[in-house]
C-alpha cells in the first residue's frame, strides 16, 4: 500500500487532520455541514450530549449524540474551494489510517448532509421554504481537477444546460453530481426538490449587480427558464455541487438542504432568515436522528 507523504496529508501534533483539527475518533459517521461557523452551536444545542468541541480557522466541529445517534456538525465556510478541504479531510479521517498513512482496506461511507441557505430561482418557491437538491450543477471549476464521470442522464442534462445558457463561451464547462439516493428519500414531506446551481461567488456569479456590470446579463433568467424532462432549477448557492461531486467519487452519501432566504425572481429577502434556518435545523435533525 502506498504511503501518503507528510506534505500531502497534514496531521498536527494532536494527531488531528490539519484544517479541521479533528482526530479520527472525534468524528461521527453522520456529518452535518453548515457554511456559517456560528451555525454549528445552533445545531449542537439540539444534541443530548456534546463529546467534542474543536476549532481551527473557520472550521468548527461539534460531535455528540441525539439519543443513540452520533452526529458531527462541521462549519465549512463559504464556497467550493473550502469544500475541497472539508470533504477531503472528512474522508481522510475515516478512510486513511493515520498511523501507517495508507488507505484502509475497508472503506467507511459517511452520510454528509449540508444544512445551508440559498436563493430561489422560481417565483413559486417562497422565502423561508426548504429545498432539497436532487442535483448539484457546478459552474465553478472544482471537479475538473479530479478524474470524474457522469451517467448518461447527467451528461445529457449538462449538455442541455450548456446549450440553453450558452455558458461555454465564457465560463468553464459545468459539471453535475446527484444527491445520495439513500438520504434523498427521507426528505420529502415539507421539502421541495430540484436542481441546485453552485456558483463560485455571491454577486456577479449569481447575477447580482451593485457597481459592476455582468458579462452575461440574461444568465439568471435562463436558469429560471431551464427545463430538462421533469427537472427544473430551483435555487443557487455555493457548495452543493462540490459536496455531491467529491462525496460521490469517494463513496459517501451526500445531501444538500437549503432554507430559502432570497427569491431572485420576486426580488424578496426573508424577514427572519435566522428563524428559517432554525426551523430547517429542527425539522431536518428529527429526520437525521432516525436514519
Ligand atoms: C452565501 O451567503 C453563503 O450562504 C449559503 C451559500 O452557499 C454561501 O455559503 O450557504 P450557507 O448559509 O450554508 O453559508
Ligand atoms: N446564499 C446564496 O449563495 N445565495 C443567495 O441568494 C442566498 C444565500
Amino acid at each position: 500500500m502506498q504511503r501518503i507523504a507528510e506534505s500531502e496529508l497534514i496531521i498536527n501534533n494532536r494527531g488531528a487532520v490539519y484544517h479541521l483539527n479533528v482526530r479520527p475518533d472525534e468524528l461521527a459517521n453522520t456529518v452535518i455541514t453548515v457554511g456559517d461557523p456560528d451555525r454549528v452551536k445552533e445545531v449542537s444545542k439540539h444534541f443530548d450530549k456534546v463529546e467534542h468541541r474543536l476549532q481551527h480557522r473557520e472550521f468548527i466541529t461539534h460531535t455528540g449524540y441525539i439519543g443513540n445517534k452520533r452526529i458531527s456538525v462541521v462549519s465549512t465556510g463559504i464556497g467550493p474551494d473550502n469544500i475541497d478541504i472539508v470533504v477531503n479531510e472528512l474522508d481522510a479521517l475515516v478512510n486513511i489510517d493515520f498511523e501507517s498513512r495508507t488507505i484502509k482496506q475497508q472503506l467507511t461511507p459517511l452520510h454528509i448532509i449540508r444544512l445551508g441557505t440559498s436563493g430561489a430561482l422560481q417565483a413559486d418557491i417562497p422565502v423561508d421554504a426548504f429545498v432539497v437538491s436532487t442535483h448539484g450543477l457546478g459552474i465553478d471549476n472544482l471537479l475538473h481537477f479530479y478524474r470524474h464521470d457522469n451517467n448518461e442522464e447527467e451528461k445529457q442534462l449538462v449538455h442541455a444546460f450548456v446549450t440553453h445558457t450558452q455558458v461555454q463561451d465564457s465560463l468553464s464547462y459545468p459539471y453535475i453530481a446527484s444527491a445520495g439516493s439513500q438520504l434523498l428519500k427521507h426528505f420529502v414531506q415539507g421539502y421541495q426538490h430540484g436542481i441546485t446551481i453552485t456558483c463560485p461567488g455571491f454577486y456577479g456569479p449569481q447575477g447580482r449587480v451593485l457597481r459592476l456590470g455582468l458579462s452575461n446579463p440574461t444568465f439568471v433568467d435562463r436558469l429560471t427558464q431551464f427545463q430538462f424532462g421533469q427537472h427544473r432549477i430551483t435555487n443557487f448557492e455555493m457548495e452543493t455541487s462540490a459536496i455531491y461531486g467529491l462525496g460521490k467519487m469517494m463513496g459517501h452519501q451526500c445531501l444538500s438542504i437549503s432554507a430559502i432566504v432570497a427569491n431572485r425572481v420576486k426580488k424578496e429577502f426573508s424577514k427572519d432568515g435566522g428563524l428559517a434556518v432554525e426551523n430547517l435545523i429542527k425539522k431536518s435533525l428529527e429526520i437525521i436522528a432516525g436514519i
